[in-house]
């Protein structure tokens, strides 16, 4: 079976947005590839958290891995920072980075645009090295991703046919694999902004996993549509609507054309209303399962299983490497 791996960066309490476009992605594929799932806590140190929240939140990603479907026995599970190899070949990759490239990442372009250069944190700056570096140990081949990190996987390739140019054939050239549907779902407070984990402020833009029930209705029904009344899938113009469609049809499985059929004449209310359901069913269930997890030793017999099968391949790709530069021969 062919490798793909992926991961989430415990940043926040994780969103409805991360589970249809990331997660429940991932518990389709786990069956047909050889899946590397892991929790990129030290992507999170690129901003700075409270060591509490940061903990809870590592945690949390990993539990929700498996309370939304990922089977331990199929898919290897682990945490980034149990794994020094991933930082060791990151540091090798920044040294066949070029400024240029780095200085065009979106992230890094969007917040230096906002402001003082003096203050971005260099973590910031070099964290797709990292990223390639998580992708190139494991010769991954496949990489499933929301559509605002391709760009990153795209400079993976680059570093990798590089070192290969210069050093011999020594990585896989991965591939990211974006799902047509749900991979990017907006905020329920501005539909023109990506639904967010790490949104600070009074959050009714964004779903949380671990959300209770009435929280999730209420956020769903004061989602930002417009004044017209018709449900229609419109992105252009009618985003809000267009938004909670595709959350609707992500969990049904239904077209946009049936949504529409189904509630011609309901009007917003009775559509939100049927939202709020098919989501609060869905996250209901995580949430069980998840309660379940967070408690005794089981996470953390996965997450050790998960690093010792995922690090003796990092290791042997370490060495590999640093033969390949001359480090050791
Ligand atoms: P942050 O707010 O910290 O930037 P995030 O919620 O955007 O985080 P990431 O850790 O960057 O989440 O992403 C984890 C995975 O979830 C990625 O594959 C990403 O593309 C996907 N994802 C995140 N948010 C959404 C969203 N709103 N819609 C669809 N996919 C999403
Ligand atoms: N940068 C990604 C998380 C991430 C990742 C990876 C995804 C870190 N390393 C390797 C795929 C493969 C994000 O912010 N979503």
């Amino acid at each position: 079976m062919e490798l793909m791996l992926s991961a989430i960066k415990p940043t926040g309490d994780l969103t409805l947005g991360n589970y249809i476009g990331a997660i429940k992605n991932f518990v389709k594929l786990q069956d047909d590839y050889n899946l590397f799932v892991f929790v990129a806590d030290l992507h999170a140190l690129t901003v700075r958290n409270n060591k509490e929240d940061l903990n809870r939140w590592i945690k949390e990603v990993a539990a929700i891995y498996i309370a939304c479907g990922l089977d331990p026995n199929k898919a290897t599970i682990f945490n980034q920072s149990d794994l020094p190899q991933h930082a060791y070949l990151g540091y090798i990759l920044t040294c066949e980075s070029y400024m240029g490239e780095l200085s065009r990442m979106t992230q890094f372009k969007d917040k230096s645009a906002r402001g003082n250069n003096e203050s971005i944190g260099v973590g910031l700056f070099i964290y797709p090295t990292l990223m390639a570096a998580d992708i190139l140990l494991y010769d991954a081949k496949y990489v499933p991703v929301g559509e605002d990190q391709t760009q990153h996987v795209e400079l993976t390739r680059d570093l990798a046919s590089r070192f290969n140019h210069y050093y011999g054939e020594t990585f896989v050239i991965p591939k990211a694999i974006v799902a047509e549907k749900g991979a990017r779902i907006m905020a329920l407070d501005d539909p023109l902004k990506k639904m967010s984990k790490s949104e600070l402020g009074d959050n009714k833009g964004s779903i949380r996993l671990l959300d209770d029930v009435k929280t999730i209705r209420k956020k769903i029904m004061s989602a930002v549509t417009d004044s017209d009344n018709l449900v229609k899938y419109d992105i252009e113009n009618k985003p809000g609507i267009s938004n909670l469609m595709t959350i609707y049809s992500s969990l049904t499985n239904k077209s946009y054309d049936e949504i529409e059929d189904e509630f011609r004449d309901g009007g917003y209310g009775n559509f939100k209303k049927a939202v709020a359901d098919v989501v609060v069913e869905e996250v209901s269930k995580i949430q069980v399962k998840f309660n379940e997890i967070i408690k005794g030793d089981y996470l953390d017999k996965v997450l050790k299983e998960g690093a010792l099968k995922a690090g003796a391949i990092a290791s042997k790709k370490i060495d590999e490497v640093k033969r390949k530069l001359g480090l050791i021969i």
